[in-house]
């Protein structure tokens, strides 16, 4: 407003740095505008509350002494804040009104609470799903008029906000087994419900201890579920919408053309020349996770791994009774350089049978998820690394061809290549790990606090 003609000499400008530092409860805040109306304010202060947070006083003037950069930010931080909020409030079926100037985004209640009481509502949050809001009635002069808004508060840190939205009122874990990596994780307490829906009966742990199981087939589990609930829920069109965000969060730089390529963009690049029935058979390593968390199927048992055993050398083998099975197939071995050794004399055997096979060997030099693990809990790099054979002439000793990739386009051709000429093949490739702590390690951590993953 103060930018307005004629309006800077009558303008006092209020802020606070519970907005703009995220400080909130620490109560302090700043008028600006002409002198003489900010001595007013002033004395008229002192006769209030005369002083705030003393101590705070100076980390604020501190913060006001930032870099221009960093208020030139917030402007569309916060406007982007608010967005990534309003889907989430949009996804679990409420009516969101975007701000268009605050760091709140109201909402109507009455998707889910018919009675429109936004009061109400609020009350139950923090017991629902732990989280807060405010009831817009306090502001109106007539109460009724806003009694079905309340508003939520954007200026908070990302995860804050995702983890916000990302609570559910109830999970279906659908064939979930907590010796996958990473595991769904379970809030010790004020999470949704969760039913267990699997084969086998849930192992109860600290991070995953259902409410309600269901137990046998799961395909017919599912459809009896279905069946009992038509007609009793309303579709939530927001659902879509996070399953979007879900798939992006996973998708996340998995074009990212650095060399070695990233495992996200392996497993991007191995997605695509997999045809819908193509079969994947991993190895145990690294990448095995990183193909559990970004390798989506569409047909049943296309991506075989072994998960809680684990057992290095077991890809190749599984590859090859693979494609013993389903000929006509494309099928993949993925193995980890340390894992293919293990068992790599196989190779004649597959050359012997006649398979049509590619194996691909992700080369870091190393037992890297050893070594990333040895690096997460603070030990030294120590023996865990170590030297290779050249790949493409260890291949060709066996009768099988070799190939060894270069730069981060050719992986795609590479793979193609040696599916369309048939027979057994390796391709070699090296591999970027820098990825794994800032995903696996503090993504996790950050979404789940209280639970220490290992
Ligand atoms: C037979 C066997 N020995 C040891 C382990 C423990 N282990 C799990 S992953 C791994 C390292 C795998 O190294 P590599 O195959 O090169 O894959 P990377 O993690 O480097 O991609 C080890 C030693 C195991 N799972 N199986
Ligand atoms: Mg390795």
């Amino acid at each position: 407003m103060a930018t307005l003609p004629g309006m800077a000499e009558r303008t006092l400008t209020i802020s606070s740095a519970g907005k703009t530092f995220r400080t909130t409860g620490w109560k302090i805040g700043w008028v600006t505008g002409p002198t003489p109306l900010v001595t007013a304010v002033r004395t008229a202060k002192q006769y209030l509350t005369y002083v705030s947070g003393a101590p705070f006083q100076p980390a604020i003037a501190v913060g006001l002494a930032l870099d221009d950069a960093f208020f030139a930010g917030l402007g569309p931080d916060m406007a982007d804040r608010a967005a990534r909020l309003g889907e989430g409030l949009r996804a679990a079926g409420l009516v969101v009104h975007p701000p268009e100037a605050t760091y709140f985004t109201t909402v109507d209640v009455r998707p889910l609470r018919p009675d429109g009481d936004g009061h109400a509502f609020c009350l139950e949050l923090p017991e629902r799903c732990g989280v807060v809001a405010i009831p817009n009635a306090v502001f109106y002069e007539r109460p009724e008029h806003g009694r079905h808004l309340v508003r939520f508060a954007c200026c908070k840190t990302d995860s804050v906000l995702d983890e916000a939205v990302e609570r559910a009122d109830l999970v279906v874990a659908i064939g979930h087994d907590t010796v996958e990596k990473p595991p769904f994780l379970m809030m010790s307490a004020g999470g949704p419900k969760v039913v267990h829906v699997g084969y086998q009966s849930a192992t109860v742990e600290q991070v995953y201890h259902p409410d309600i199981e269901v137990i046998g087939d799961i395909g017919a589990s599912v459809e009896a579920l279905g069946a009992r609930l038509q007609g009793r829920l309303t579709a939530d069109p927001g659902m879509l919408e996070l399953r979007r965000r879900i798939l992006a969060r996973v998708n996340d730089r998995a074009e990212e053309d650095r060399f070695p390529p990233t495992p996200q963009r392996v497993v991007h690049d191995v997605r695509k020349v997999m045809p819908d029935d193509g079969i994947v058979c991993l190895d145990n390593g690294m990448y095995k996770i990183w193909f559990a968390r970004n390798y989506r199927t569409h047909v049943a048992n296309t991506l075989l791994l072994d998960n809680a055993l684990a057992t290095m050398g077991a890809g190749l083998p599984s590859a090859m009774m693979a494609a013993m099975l389903y000929p006509e197939r494309r099928v993949l071995a993925v193995c980890g350089d340390g894992g293919f050794m293990m068992n790599s004399q196989e190779m004649e055997t597959a050359v012997r049978l006649g398979l049509n096979l590619v194996v691909l060997v992700l080369n870091d030099a190393a037992y890297g998820m050893i070594r990333w693990k040895q690096a997460v809990d603070g030990f030294p790099d120590f023996g865990m690394r170590f030297g290779n054979p050249d790949f493409v002439r260890y291949a060709e000793a066996y009768g099988a061809k070799g190939a060894r990739v270069d730069a981060v386009e050719d992986l795609v051709p590479t793979l193609e290549a040696g599916f369309t000429a048939g027979g057994v093949h390796l391709v070699e490739v090296p591999i970027d790990y820098s990825e794994n702590t800032r995903v696996l390690v503090d993504e996790l951590r950050n979404r789940s606090p209280g639970v220490e993953c290992s």
